[in-house]
């Protein structure tokens, strides 16, 4: 089986922290492929980062044969426009994480990095369906960039959520938290969920299970049509 995991953004070192994570939780019959766009933000922290994301993911998943995609980045960047891609399944790391989330307890807190993402979180949530299950979303205040050399700053904000929310589950906000999970989970006491691995998981159940989306009606294939400008290149898709 090969699972293709796209960071949405251009930092290769993030790319290799997330396809690490993801290597090492896939089964042992699966071969991970992790890559990133040559175009878009070097981070997703903003409406604009994760607009302008959305084209570099989308000529990811395109080019990237594979039984399944991830789309490794908290906002689900592309992942609706991805379905009608791909021909495996296609999991977000966030749809994944929230939904793991509520079979671990009674409700969860959403930690993210930048305060202004956490109304993101909250749209996915909701869009979700797991609106009942969310204490809360709250921030650590630390750039994507930084947040995987950030460990305790991550920590003290789960804690001051479980604390707040009164919580008992955490879905961690950002793929480059991944790699500190279970540090994460050991200091604050509580599950935390990771979406890297939720989806990878996710992602490779629904290959074993035989299932893809559905190609009747919203999710099948693209009408052709032309793409000018800089997306010229878009219309010879799919
Ligand atoms: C992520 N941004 O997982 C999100 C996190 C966020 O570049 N990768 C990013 O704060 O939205």
């Amino acid at each position: 089986m090969r699972i293709h995991v796209v960071n949405p953004n251009t930092s290769a070192a993030m790319t290799e922290t997330i396809g690490r994570a993801a290597a090492a939780i896939a089964g042992p019959d699966v071969e991970v492929r992790a890559t990133s766009p040559s175009m878009g933000p070097a981070s997703i922290e903003s409406h604009y980062d994760e607009a302008l994301s959305v084209p570099g993911v989308l000529a990811e998943i395109a080019s990237s044969p594979a039984d399944g995609h991830v789309i490794a980045c908290f906002g689900d960047p592309g992942l609706d426009a991805a379905r009608e891609l791909a021909d495996g399944p296609v999991v977000g790391i966030a749809e994944a994480a929230l939904r793991c989330a509520t079979y671990l307890g009674r409700g969860f807190s959403v930690v993210t990095t930048l305060d202004r993402t956490r109304g993101r979180a909250w749209d996915l949530v909701h869009r979700y369906g797991v609106a009942a299950f969310c204490r809360g979303v709250s921030a650590c205040d630390v750039p994507v960039l930084e947040v995987e050399a950030a460990v305790d700053a991550v920590v003290a904000a789960c804690r001051a959520a479980v604390a707040a929310d009164g919580s008992d589950v955490v879905v961690l906000g950002c793929a480059g938290m991944t790699a500190q999970r279970a540090e994460i989970e050991h200091r604050v006491g509580v599950p935390v969920v990771d979406g890297v691995q939720a989806a990878v998981l996710q992602v490779e159940s629904l290959v074993r299970m035989g299932l893809r989306t559905s190609a009747v009606g919203e999710f099948a294939a693209p009408p052709r049509k032309a793409y000018a400008g800089l997306l010229a290149s878009f219309a010879t898709r799919p």
